[in-house]
């Protein structure tokens, strides 16, 4: 999937990796619908989207196996704003936040925005947890194996490479 949207010049664009991953109802529809909104705003465009991959759920262990991807996007956003739109985009899918690492229709969490380091209380980029999560590693591996991690210095093939503890990740039969 990729789309091109003319930005204003002399605009700043940024790069971002978006993880997107559901575990309640249609996943596959969530992630989809997600992507949509994303692609309709006018200060996103995505250059790439992984496949879909069923992933064993990691930190609550009593609930659905979810469905994860991972997005490329140009953004003229800045991280911050980036957020909100994610959590507006959330709340439209009917996101219910009653268990923390529980059960969601969608879940949208900012991997990287360029090489930025953002360390407030409401964001923390690089994701904190990315790192040690194949649901988030494979994906990310698929569309930019050689994209570092602006803390770690590693890229996310090598990142893969060293995770000590990988739950279950397998591509999804349908297409994505
Ligand atoms: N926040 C801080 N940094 C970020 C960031 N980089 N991107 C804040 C997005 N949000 C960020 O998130 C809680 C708060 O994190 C937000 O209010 C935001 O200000 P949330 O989405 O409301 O709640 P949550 O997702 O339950 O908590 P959290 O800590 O984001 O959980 P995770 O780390 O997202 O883990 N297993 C599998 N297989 N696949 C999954 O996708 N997901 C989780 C959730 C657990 N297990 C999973 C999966
Ligand atoms: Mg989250």
């Amino acid at each position: 999937m990729a789309l091109d949207v003319a930005f204003d010049e002399g605009t700043t664009m940024a790069t971002t990796y978006l993880s997107l991953g559901s575990n309640v109802g249609d996943r596959v529809e969530y992630l989809r619908r997600a992507l949509a909104k994303l692609e309709k705003h006018p200060h996103m465009a995505i250059k790439a989207v992984s496949s879909f991959y069923e992933t064993e759920p990691l930190e609550y262990p009593d609930q659905e196996w979810f469905v994860n991807a991972v997005a490329e996007i140009d953004t003229t956003l800045d991280p911050m704003s980036l957020l909100d739109v994610l959590q507006g985009i959330e709340n439209e899918l009917q996101r219910q936040r009653s268990i923390r690492w529980g059960p969601r229709t969608i879940d949208l969490d900012i991997l990287y925005y360029d090489d930025e380091l953002v360390a407030e209380s409401r964001l923390m980029i690089p994701h904190i947890r990315m790192h040690d999560r194949s649901f988030v590693l494979v994906p990310l591996a698929e569309i930019a194996p050689e994209v570092c991690h602006p803390v770690l210095g590693l890229t996310s093939r090598q990142l893969l490479e060293q995770l000590k503890q990988a739950t279950a990740v397998r591509p999804l039969t349908i297409a994505s």
